[in-house]
């Protein structure tokens, strides 16, 4: 039986290398929760809250966050008996949404878990891969020249498939010009949500690109809509912000809503329920793929466990540190190397929290005991 003896939370902010804009909003730094659980003897999980400061991608925020872990959460987990952290998930079951909130807790779970049963957390997630293809996002730049002069830094770096950034006003013309430039260059789109459901046009226009996948064309909640367009395009629609819960994705494989799923361990809420729904999706033959909310080091790691699993087939935004950071919060970065991150072999998540470092990056602190 373990049980939490200690929560630790911690906010710490890094800048980012390059600006980052969405069709919802632009970043230059960016501010995560750390969580580390200590168990009665001693052995310590950490986890990453890696919500955005503003509530443009999902509902949750940096300090709703801070609020649910310190008063809702925490108390849940110090509470908790547990054996295995799909049980850790549940005691937090009675908590409704807040899943950035809770995914730093289960993640938590799982790396003190895995480490003391002396396996990768990838093994203990059930995963079978020695290393995990990864992709890049790129945001929406300036102009067109600055989006191809990303692109051509990121293919020299090795990487083959890039995800690209739409919102109305951006999209044909850069992403025509991008598949145009670097054509053996495998080309993702992600709208998050930015475009009314009466804007088909620009989608059927989209489909003659030989694209990989379009990403989250319409708002979370327009499931139907979602599955009107796919009935009508050839490229593969993919979910992202309208499957919160492995509920969701069940009204999406029985609508048709879409055939690509991106799983993010911070929407669902943990890796527990990004498992479930890796399960569910092969079990209807939906391919998966492992979706990033710029992690810090500690989120990164259990991106790349995850994407291990078999039914992770298409190339995971599980980039190297170096891509959104000059210096991660772990003592040694993640690493792409030719468009591919090994799978680490060593128990529990794999990189350690570099605590020297994190002291200067830390911007605020709580320690919660029973
Ligand atoms: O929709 O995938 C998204 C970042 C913030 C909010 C939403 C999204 C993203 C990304 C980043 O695309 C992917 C990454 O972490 O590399
Ligand atoms: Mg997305």
């Amino acid at each position: 039986m373990i049980q939490i003896e200690k929560v630790e939370l911690r906010r710490v902010r890094l800048p980012l290398v390059h600006r980052f804009q969405t069709s919802s909003h632009a970043k230059r730094e960016l501010e995560h929760i750390l969580v580390t659980l200590t168990g009665a003897d001693g052995t310590a999980g950490w986890g990453e809250i890696a919500s955005p400061s503003g509530p443009y991608y999902s509902a949750e925020t940096v300090d709703s966050c801070w609020a649910v872990a310190r008063a809702f959460l925490a108390p849940l987990v110090l509470a908790a008996r547990w054996e295995h952290p799909a049980e850790l998930a549940a005691a937090m079951g009675r908590v409704r949404g807040n899943h950035f909130a809770r995914a730093g807790f289960d993640m938590a779970g799982w790396a003190l878990w895995s480490r003391a049963q002396g396996v990768p957390l990838s093994k203990a997630l059930g995963g079978e891969r020695a290393k995990v293809e990864a992709g890049v996002s790129l945001g929406i730049e300036p102009t067109v020249g600055e989006l191809l002069t990303q692109v051509e830094a990121r293919v020299a770096e090795g990487y083959r498939r890039v995800k690209l950034k739409i919102a109305p006003g951006w999209d044909v013309t850069p992403v025509r010009e991008v598949r145009s430039t670097f054509p053996d260059v495998a080309v993702h789109v992600d709208a998050n949500g930015a475009y009314p459901s009466s804007a088909r046009a620009i989608f059927e226009e989209l489909d003659d690109l030989g694209l990989l996948m379009i990403e989250q064309p319409f708002a979370p909640r327009a499931l139907v809509e979602h599955a009107e367009l796919q009935a009508v395009l050839r490229t593969p629609v993919c979910l992202d912000e309208s499957v919160e819960e492995v509920d969701d994705l069940i009204t999406a494989l029985r609508l048709g809503a879409g055939r690509i799923l991106n799983i993010k361990v911070s929407r669902m809420g943990g890796l527990t329920p990004a498992v479930r729904a890796h399960d569910l999706a092969a079990a209807h033959d939906m391919p998966v793929w492992c979706g990033g909310m710029h992690e810090f080091g500690i989120g990164r790691a259990a991106n790349v466990a995850l994407s291990s699993l078999p039914g992770f087939t298409f190339p995971s935004d599980v980039s190297g540190s170096g891509k959104y950071y000059a210096r991660d919060v772990t003592t040694e970065p993640v690493v792409c190397d030719a468009g591919f991150v090994e799978v680490p072999s060593v128990p529990g998540l794999g990189w350690e929290a570099d605590l020297d470092f994190l002291e200067s990056r830390t911007t605020g602190r709580e320690t919660i005991t029973p």
